[in-house]
């Protein structure tokens, strides 16, 4: 238990605190104020909107699912009037994106910037949410509503001798807003993740010499980008109800090749040709669109292992890198988040990039011209963190969030997430989690996913309004059924076998659990759905002083 209440003045009273203004948290501020009328205070840590896409602006930095898919669905006009230059959205690009859709539906004055949440702490006298910030201010909200990402919380691993560095340390995650030139210099990068992939062949056509830190090497595959044509753009608006509709009927809130039942029920020469048109497609489409037994079966997922392998053979030209890019065999595919490339493999052929083995070689210490493994000490203007996130608790438990009888959501997740439907947590009345654990979350397209989570928050606070009800609280046996129905479905899969930030594994010290509903999002919607039409039967609500309440207008059905 922790005391984390701050006493203040008198707080500023709102119906809702949401925090965050990426994708999630300006939908969800449109929602509430626009359609329920509701007082909302939205705080964000950064200067603009963007969220994610606000921090991300390294090199290359891309959405590896299609610009179409990778927008909001909500508003059919806006739909139609923007126009996505490439296939695929460009970091620059989904940040204008969402600055036209914070200008378009005036969701700016309603945004804190630079605001960053320190506590928040439920009250249990006034049943209400008391939310402090770093500059002092308070708040109290009937509902408090994190809208903080999956992957805000940037993982700065501590390295020996870091602060001694008399170049420049940078971290893909907090990328300078002025960019960096690495004209001329020696640049050092460390991680071979999604993200190393797409900065990695930008950065080594910059530089004059680029060095690469790899502990792991990743089954990459290529993205497939191109410019997106007039006729194309026309064609994909012409449609949009449809595609919008395959989506959500779909696994991963994007279409993608329709899977073929078992990759062993194929003879080799089928399966070689399924797999070089899914690589063909890009994107995700060889890891969630092959076969529907590859993240299952061992042996199944084997084979395309092998043609990666193979692949990645074919397109790096010395023999000895390009064993060092292969991952061994036994390492599944796509168990960790396949990362997309452009001319990832490529950049290994240049003279200017070196590959270093960090798993046969480690890193002792940051020196002030450098970092030296226990091989070799390499000189450096530049070292560059691309060591991913402290993902789906990292930026909750910044917040010191607390919930009923001082319990804070560190406690409750102790052993790892839970929660009921990925929305709620049991002692915590009122809050509200987008797109968090236990939800299809990373295993769906954003913004389709952050929409029906906020539009099912959205219903639940109007049918509460409507009906004078002061809190909603997930019962412990729903909760503790939703954990065990997540774990049970990850346990059918290989994910839980590697150490990545879905299993919390790339944290030391983080329980090790799988965090995503793996069940699909059709049906997560339907069981979602299914708690609202019941009218929320694995919650208990409170009834309140209904002076209090503003009812609110809207309900998903209009
Ligand atoms: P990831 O996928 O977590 O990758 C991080 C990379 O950094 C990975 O290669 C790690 O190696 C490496 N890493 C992490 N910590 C260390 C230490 N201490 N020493 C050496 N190397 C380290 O993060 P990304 O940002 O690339 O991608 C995250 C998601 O963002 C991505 O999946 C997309 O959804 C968007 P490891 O594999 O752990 O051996």
């Amino acid at each position: 238990m922790s005391d984390t209440t701050k006493q203040t003045a008198t707080p500023n009273k709102v119906d809702a605190v949401v925090v965050g203004a990426g994708f999630a948290g300006l939908y969800m501020l449109h929602l509430l104020r626009d359609k329920l009328n509701l007082n909302v205070a939205t705080m964000e840590a950064a200067d603009a909107v963007g969220g994610v896409w606000y921090w991300n602006r390294y090199p290359g930095a891309r959405c590896d699912i299609a610009s179409h898919h990778y927008s909001y669905s909500f508003s059919k006009e806006l739909q139609q009037e923007w126009q996505w230059p490439e296939k695929f959205p460009a970091q620059p690009d989904i940040l204008l994106y969402l600055e036209h859709v914070a200008d378009r539906f005036d969701l700016k004055r309603d945004i804190q910037f630079n605001t960053r949440v320190e506590t928040a702490v439920f009250d249990e006298e006034d049943q209400r949410w008391i939310v402090t910030t770093e500059k002092g201010e308070t708040y109290s909200a009937k509902y408090f509503i994190p809208a903080t990402g999956v992957l805000s919380d940037v993982n700065i691993p501590p390295i020996k001798g870091q602060d001694s560095f008399k170049g420049e340390i940078l971290v893909t995650g907090r990328w300078p807003k002025d960019g960096v030139d690495f004209t001329g210099k020696r640049v050092g990068i460390i991680g071979t993740g999604a993200t190393a992939v797409q900065a990695i062949p930008v950065i080594a056509e910059e530089a004059a010499h680029l060095t690469v830190f790899q502990r792991t090497p990743y089954f990459a595959v290529p993205l497939q980008n191109e410019v997106m044509t007039e006729a194309e753009d026309q064609k994909i608006k012409a449609s949009y109800d449809q595609l919008r509709k395959d989506a959500r009927d779909s696994f991963a809130g994007v279409t993608l090749c329709e899977p073929r039942p078992s990759a062993l029920a194929d003879s080799p020469e089928e399966r070689k040709a399924h797999y070089e048109s899914c690589y063909k497609e890009g994107s995700f489409n060889l890891w969630l669109g092959s076969y529907e037994d590859l993240l299952f079966d061992q042996e199944a997922n084997e084979t395309a292992a092998e043609f990666i392998r193979e692949k990645i053979r074919e397109r790096v030209t010395d023999r000895e890198i390009a064993e060092m890019l292969c991952p061994r065999e036994g390492v599944s595919y796509g168990t960790k988040r396949q990362p997309c490339e452009t001319g990832y493999f490529e950049a290994y052929n240049r003279d200017n990039v070196t590959l270093v083995d960090i798993h046969k070689s480690p890193i002792e210490e940051i020196t002030p011209e450098g970092l030296r493994t226990t091989d070799e000490i390499y000189e450096l203007d530049y070292l560059i963190y691309a060591t991913g996130f402290d993902a789906f608790t990292g930026s909750l438990f910044k917040m010191n969030v607390t919930g009923r009888n001082g319990l804070t959501l560190k406690e409750h997740w102790s052993d790892g997430p839970r929660t009921y439907l990925g929305l709620s947590m049991t002692g915590f009345p009122n809050l509200f989690n987008i797109t968090g654990p236990q939800s299809p979350s990373a295993f769906y397209n954003f913004p389709l996913g952050i929409e029906t989570h906020c539009d099912w928050i959205a219903d639940c606070i109007s049918y509460m309004n409507e009906n004078g009800l002061a809190t909603i609280d997930a019962d412990p046996a729903a909760e503790e059924a939703w954990l065990a129905h997540t774990v049970e479905l990850a346990d059918a899969s290989l994910f839980p076998q590697a150490s990545s930030w879905y299993m919390g594994a790339n944290i030391p010290g983080k329980p090790r659990v799988f965090m995503v509903y793996l069940g699909g999002g059709k049906a997560y919607q339907e069981a979602i759905d299914r708690e609202a039409a019941d009218k929320y039967p694995s919650y208990t609500f409170v009834r309140g002083d209904t002076e209090q309440m503003r009812v609110g207008t809207w309900a998903l059905s209009s």
